[in-house]
């Protein structure tokens, strides 16, 4: 089937519209065949453009036979047979630029430039807050505590109700912790003493675990407060652990963290999940404890909470309170940061500004 049979090519293009379907279509298609015959392409987006011009599920090709429909019935087979040669030689222009266009290639061994330097690869730091963590991970670990972890979204049980906390407790308010809307158990964890918790129903005794980890608090940002930040919390639970073992505990890292001369100060506290609880002041590292800025002229900065677990506690994971004993602790990472580092606002942290983040390239 040729197309020059139908003899169509002197009727003048604003006949076009006098002509009936068949005629339109072929003088369509022969309008496409000269484009197609002077595709040339300089890309391989452009042969992609034509791929999909011609030859796409929307292309010319695929719209062709649509037009089927509008053909007279003595007409159809012909014009079968126009479209199928049109298609065809659409097909064969495609495999043709392709093969051009893959032979364009530049030869990787010829048109490589070996005296070109090379791309730098830039040392990045370590983030402030992971410099403190690792610092005060790695204290504990020479006292024979591993590291544990756990989920950052957690149900209400091992966030709130495995530690004591009673239903009404202020902390389980929707202005202070996140919850998450597709299920009211679920929340964003306000301490790491969720892993401690999951650690325990493990029912694997003695524990030794620190617990450091990413905490939510739903706060207004601002320089002196954040909706995430850092904390390391501790658990050692065995036969005859006492409040003794604490305080030593916390002196051996309280001279590593701040030096050898610091001098502790324990003030009793109230934590629901403790039982005595206390909270711990350092000697002011800044001044020596003559007073300053740091320790607002009192000699002491305040560096966690600690305490003896709460029988409540072992009990909900477990754990026999008349035999097993333990004690726990809980601190932030951002504030030692901020005075180690002297960083004033917060934010700085989470921000990834990379002119604050290099200026850790040689801390410790
Ligand atoms: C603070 C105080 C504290 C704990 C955390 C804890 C965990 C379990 C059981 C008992 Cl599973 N206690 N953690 C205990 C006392 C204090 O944190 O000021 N943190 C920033």
């Amino acid at each position: 089937m040729n197309l020059a049979s139908f003899t169509l090519y002197h009727l003048p293009p604003t006949l076009t519209s006098y002509l009936c379907g068949m005629e339109q279509v072929l003088r369509q298609i022969e309008t496409y065949r000269k484009e197609i015959e002077n595709f040339s392409i300089s890309s391989p987006q452009q042969l992609e453009d034509y791929r999909i011009r011609f030859l796409g599920t929307k292309g010319i090709v695929k719209n062709l036979f649509g037009e089927m429909r509008s053909i007279l019935p003595e007409n159809k087979k012909e014009f079968g047979l126009v479209l199928n040669e049109f298609k065809q030689f659409a097909e064969a222009r495609y495999e043709a630029l392709k093969q051009s266009s893959a032979s364009d290639q530049p030869s990787t061994v010829n048109d490589l430039d070996l005296s070109l330097p090379g791309n730098p690869v830039e040392f990045g730091s370590r983030h402030p807050i992971s410099l403190v963590r690792n610092r005060i991970i790695s204290i504990f670990q020479r006292l024979g505590f591993s590291v544990a972890d756990g989920p950052e979204i957690e149900d209400d049980w091992h966030n709130f109700t495995a530690l004591n906390l009673p239903e009404n407790h202020s902390a389980r308010d929707m202005q202070d912790t996140f919850y998450i809307n597709q299920n009211p158990d679920w929340l964003l964890r306000t301490h790491t003493s969720n892993v401690q918790i999951r650690e325990m129903q493990k029912g694997k005794l003695p524990i030794r675990i620190i617990c450091p980890g990413r905490v939510y608090r739903n706060e207004t940002i601002s320089a002196r407060a954040h909706c995430f930040f850092h904390q390391v919390e501790g658990l050692y639970i065995d036969e005859n652990v006492s409040f003794a073992d604490l305080k030593q505990t916390l002196y051996f890292f309280a001279q590593e963290m701040y030096g050898k001369d610091v001098k502790l100060r324990f003030r009793p506290s109230y934590f629901p999940f403790t039982e005595p609880s206390a909270e711990l002041d350092v000697s002011c590292f800044i001044c020596g404890g003559s007073g300053c800025r740091v320790c607002k002229q009192t000699g002491w900065v305040e560096i966690l909470g600690c305490g003896m677990v709460h029988p409540n506690v072992l009990e909900n994971c477990g754990i026999d309170p008349e035999k097993y004993t333990g004690y726990a602790f809980g601190m932030g990472i951002e504030r030692p940061a901020m005075l180690l580092y002297q960083i004033n606002d917060l934010r700085l942290f989470s921000e990834n500004d990379i002119r604050f983040l290099k200026q850790f390239t040689s801390a410790v």
